[in-house]
This record gives C-alpha cells, sequence and structure tokens, in this order.
C-alpha cells in the first residue's frame, strides 16, 4: 500500500485496521469467507478502470482484447465447474443476479412465489423492504412449526392456489438441505419456473459435498464470496435456451459496463473451486458446522432443526434469556463475529431477533477444525452466559487472540 499510504494515509490506516480486525477476530458471519490472496490480488487488478459494455466480441467499447479473453475465461471455468450450458458472470451482486432474472422471465406484477425472509429466506425473494415486492407479486413458504424445514406441502399447496409464473427454491438462514426434485416437480405441475439461489452454498455445491441443483432448475443465481471463498459478486446459470434473455437483462437491461476486476477474481475462484483442496475445504465446513450444532447443544442451547446439514448453524437463545441482539454486541466485544437472525415464528423483530447465525466457513478456511470449534462454543458460552462480567469478557478475548494468532488468516508473504 506504498502509494495508498502517501496519497491517503487515512483510508491506508482504515485498511491497516481492518486487516487487524480480520487477524485478530473469528470470522463466524455465514455469509462471510477468507478469500485467498491471489483473489484479492485480481480485484485490486488493472481491470478496475476499464470500460467494457457488452459481451466478448460484442463490446460498445474498444480496447476490449483482454477483457473479452478474461470473461471467456470466467464463463468457460464456471460452466465447467457446475456443468452449466450458459454462465452470465457479470451481476455486481446476488440481487442484481435475482433482479435480472425476475426481469428477463416475467412481465411486472407477475406471481413469485418464494421462501418467508423469516423463515429464511433472502430480501430479494420478494420482503417487503426490497424492491423485488414493488415489481412482482410474491407469495412466500415456510417452514413447518414442528421440524423448522421447509414444508413441501404448503410449497405444493400455494403453487396450486397462487398460480406464481416462478418458484424460488433457496434461503439466507436454512442449515438444512433443500429437495430440488421436489421444488421442480412442484413448478412442473403449477407451469411455473424454478429459480434456485444458492448464494450461500455455492461453494459446497461446487466440491460436490451437497446435492446440485443446477440440472433441476430453469436458472441458477450465487454469489462468490460466501461459502466459494471469492471475491464479492453474482453469477447467474440458466439453460442455453434462456442464455439471450438473461444476458440482454444484465446487459443493457440493468447494468453497464461489468466490473471487471471482480470478474478477474471470479475467475480465480472458479479455478481454485476446482481443485481437490477446496472440496477437501468444503467436506470440512460441513464438519466443522455439525461440530458448532453438536457442542451448543451439550451446553443446553436448542439449535433451529435440530442440527445441520450445511454451513451454517441457528441458535436460539429463548430459553438462555437473551435477544440475538445482547449476544451479538457481547461477542463482538470479545471478537467473536455473529451476526443475530430470526428463528421461525420469531416473535421479535429482525434487529432485535431470539436467535443468531454461526458459520462455518472462515473459521475452517482459516485452518480451524473441530478441536478449535470446541474451544469456541465454550468461550461464546461463557460470553453468553456472563455478559456482564467485565473479568469474564476480559480472559475470554484474551483467549480469543490466542487463538488467532495461531490461525493467521494471511500468514506474512515469503519473499
Ligand atoms: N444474504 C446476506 C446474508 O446472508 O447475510 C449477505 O449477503
Amino acid at each position: 500500500m506504498y502509494e495508498l499510504s502517501i496519497h491517503d494515509p487515512e483510508v491506508a490506516d482504515v485498511i491497516r485496521q481492518e486487516e487487524a480486525r480480520i487477524e485478530t477476530t473469528l470470522d463466524l458471519i455465514a455469509a462471510e469467507n477468507h478469500a485467498p490472496r491471489a483473489i484479492l490480488e485480481a480485484q485490486g487488478s488493472i481491470f478496475s478502470t476499464k470500460a467494457a459494455e457488452g459481451y466478448p466480441g460484442r463490446r460498445f467499447h474498444a480496447g476490449c482484447r483482454y477483457a473479452d479473453e478474461l470473461e471467456a475465461l470466467a464463463i468457460s471455468r464456471v460452466q465447467r465447474l457446475f456443468g452449466a450450458e450458459h454462465a452470465n458472470v457479470q451481476p455486481h451482486s446476488g440481487v442484481s443476479a435475482n433482479l435480472a432474472v425476475y426481469f428477463a422471465t416475467l412481465d411486472v406484477g407477475d406471481r413469485i412465489l418464494a421462501m418467508q425472509l423469516s423463515h429464511g429466506g433472502h430480501l430479494s425473494h420478494g420482503d417487503s423492504a426490497s424492491i423485488t415486492s414493488r415489481c412482482f407479486h410474491f407469495s412466500h413458504y415456510g417452514v413447518d412449526p414442528a421440524t423448522e424445514r421447509i414444508d413441501y406441502d404448503q410449497v405444493r399447496d400455494l403453487a396450486r392456489s397462487f398460480k406464481p409464473r416462478m418458484i424460488v427454491a433457496g434461503a439466507s438462514s436454512y442449515p438444512r438441505l433443500i429437495d430440488y426434485e421436489k421444488m421442480a416437480a412442484i413448478a412442473r405441475e403449477a407451469s411455473a419456473v424454478l429459480l434456485v439461489d444458492m448464494a450461500h452454498i455455492a461453494g459446497l455445491v461446487a466440491a460436490g459435498v451437497i446435492p446440485d441443483p443446477v440440472a433441476r432448475a430453469d436458472f441458477v443465481t450465487f454469489t462468490t464470496y460466501k461459502t466459494l471463498g471469492g471475491g464479492r459478486g453474482g453469477v447467474i446459470l440458466c439453460r442455453r435456451e434462456h442464455a439471450a434473455k438473461i444476458n440482454q437483462a444484465i446487459f443493457p437491461g440493468a447494468q453497464g459496463t461489468p466490473s471487471l476486476n471482480l470478474l478477474a477474481a471470479k475467475a480465480v475462484c472458479f479455478k481454485l473451486a476446482m481443485k481437490p483442496e477446496f472440496t477437501a475445504l468444503q467436506r470440512k465446513t460441513l464438519e466443522t458446522a455439525a461440530a458448532f450444532a453438536l457442542e451448543f447443544e451439550k451446553r443446553g442451547y436448542r439449535i433451529v432443526t435440530g442440527g445441520t446439514d450445511n454451513h451454517l448453524v441457528l441458535v436460539d437463545l429463548t430459553s438462555k434469556n437473551l435477544t440475538g441482539e445482547v449476544a451479538e454486541k457481547a461477542l463482538e466485544s470479545v471478537g467473536i463475529i455473529v451476526n443475530r437472525n430470526v428463528i421461525p415464528g420469531d416473535t421479535r423483530k429482525a434487529d432485535v431477533a431470539s436467535g443468531i447465525r454461526i458459520g462455518s466457513p472462515a473459521i475452517t478456511s482459516r485452518g480451524m477444525g473441530i478441536v478449535e470449534v470446541v474451544q469456541i462454543v465454550d468461550l461464546i458460552d461463557r460470553i453468553l452466559v456472563n455478559h456482564h462480567q467485565p473479568s469474564v469478557l476480559k480472559q475470554v478475548s484474551r483467549e480469543v487472540t490466542g487463538l488467532c494468532r495461531q490461525f493467521p488468516v494471511y500468514p506474512p508473504a515469503l519473499d
């Protein structure tokens, strides 16, 4: 950061502090990960400044020889990684990707059936706070109150009565697998198209450690920075027959120049995700998440659905007389980073919430495993039980720092 330190020491300093924060805290945000340095280098590359509206071979700016080469590389890699007929790698984010699929496929005002945000869905699946709900008419399915798993009978009933033109499967805080075969059958019966938003679980799918929705869905969207461990950005996969309308919906429909630097990072991410080490990491991500569920249960916490099949665990704090908000703040004060989360049927608002969401991707990426999960749950429990006791906060904070030092996110580079 030589030039930055000279020209803007203030920003350079904030970046250094963020680097230090990452090294000295435990990242348990289920939607985050630590991207390898190669990905950060690609993101910060000279491609940041290139204007390149259009697609490889059909640009609206000159000088796109290498931009074309880069985008073609990213496309061919992601097609190979997921066995997809067509890929658009330009969406700036998961929300942009979802919006593009909605607008490519539907008319404004059309009906979409998706998962309720408070049951684990996503804002862009028609939540009232999202622009998606102003453009399309959403109805929502949820989880069965007893099992806390998706109620497929309800999905089928709603598909029959609501007659959606699209069904969305996918979630941001659902710890179980989704039955894509069932979802596809329901969509077929309703003559609806199926969009699977696999943003959270794309890394697990890429590694083949959980079921793959790509062959069952008409459209698949995902982001690259969660379990996939890449940089920020979205991707759309679909069958060849939908390629032209998806591309049109992204450019010129909703975006101008793609962020080519992010696209470079995506290309690197897809290459890394084809390696055997990546498969091993994703398998370990599942194991560490399962260990979190088990360890919390051992300490008397109720786990939503009783466990996990993926990278995240939802911990219900109701019986501990704590809100998610209080827990999140207390944990952050000692360097344990989680997010408060509503649990199915929650009576509290999202900014207070009755639970916390724990994700295993980032700590697994920095080399931690089941042994460390046992330690981390012990640290979390000590804080949640004693969050008013300064001596406990101080001691746990010291232990968090010690643990982080043993597992550097970015070990010093070898010269
Ligand atoms: N979807 C958000 C989450 O799950 O936290 C992040 O993009």
